[in-house]
């Protein structure tokens, strides 16, 4: 985790992604509405839409949450009395914008941060969008530059996770989600963090416009 995150191939057997894929499909549908507000959509850049299985009493989703070998391997990232969120699936639909650069949490103390763990259902490539991209190292880095929307990194890195992988992601790494040419784009989060950070660290997430707190639907601060 050096560089701010870790991919992991082949983590999740095809059988239980298929399953989970399916549950995210029956769920969503054809073409979900969104749920968040024009104005944060507009602005953000952002189109994916939440889903929280477990809190709907799904519980295929605890399998992953329970699984040792993340959890050991979360353990050894985050040490003991780590704690986990409940699983948010996001999906984005056929010709969506995916997610413009961000970091989860605010930057402002480097202690206080959440992991990501990223679980993908389905295979993402280049034809189907969707593909992650991150700043190695940029969790050191502080603060998310402001600026336009479409503001570039020259040494981002694009995952193309399969089926199966796994990426864990700290928090503070500046990281988006490529445009969306296919039917849909999937991916699970089952989000981490150390022990004594505060919940609901990633209320408020920082894009290089804007800080945007989430329960509220507003923008804490404009950034240019
Ligand atoms: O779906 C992804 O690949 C990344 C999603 C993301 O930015 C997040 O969960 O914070
Ligand atoms: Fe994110």
């Amino acid at each position: 985790m050096r560089e701010g995150f870790l991919v992991l191939e082949n983590f999740f057997d095809d059988q239980l992604m298929d399953q989970y894929n399916g549950l995210i499909l029956d769920h969503f549908g054809e073409s979900p509405e969104f749920m968040h507000s024009k104005e944060f959509l507009e602005k953000s850049s952002t189109e994916v839409i939440p889903w929280f299985p477990q809190n709907e009493g799904v519980t295929e989703f605890d399998v992953v949450e329970n699984d040792q070998r993340l959890n050991q391997l979360t353990d050894s990232i985050l040490g003991d009395g780590w704690y986990s969120d409940y699983s948010m699936v996001m999906f984005s639909g056929q010709g969506t914008k995916g997610q413009s650069w961000h970091q989860d949490c605010p930057p402002d103390d480097p202690r206080k941060f959440n992991m990501n763990r990223l679980v993908y259902t389905m295979d993402i490539d280049a034809d189907i969008g969707g593909q992650t991209a991150v700043v190695p190292g940029s969790h050191l880095r502080g603060l998310l530059p402001a600026g336009k929307e479409d503001n570039d990194f020259d040494d981002k890195l694009i995952f193309e996770p399969k089926k199966g992988t796994v990426i864990l992601l700290h928090g503070h790494t500046w990281h988006k989600v490529l445009p969306v040419h296919g039917k849909y784009r999937v991916s699970t989060n089952y989000r981490s963090a150390p022990k004594g950070t505060p919940k609901g660290i990633t209320d408020i997430c920082v894009y290089q416009n804007m800080r945007y707190r989430f329960s509220t639907s507003t923008i804490v601060e404009e950034r240019s």
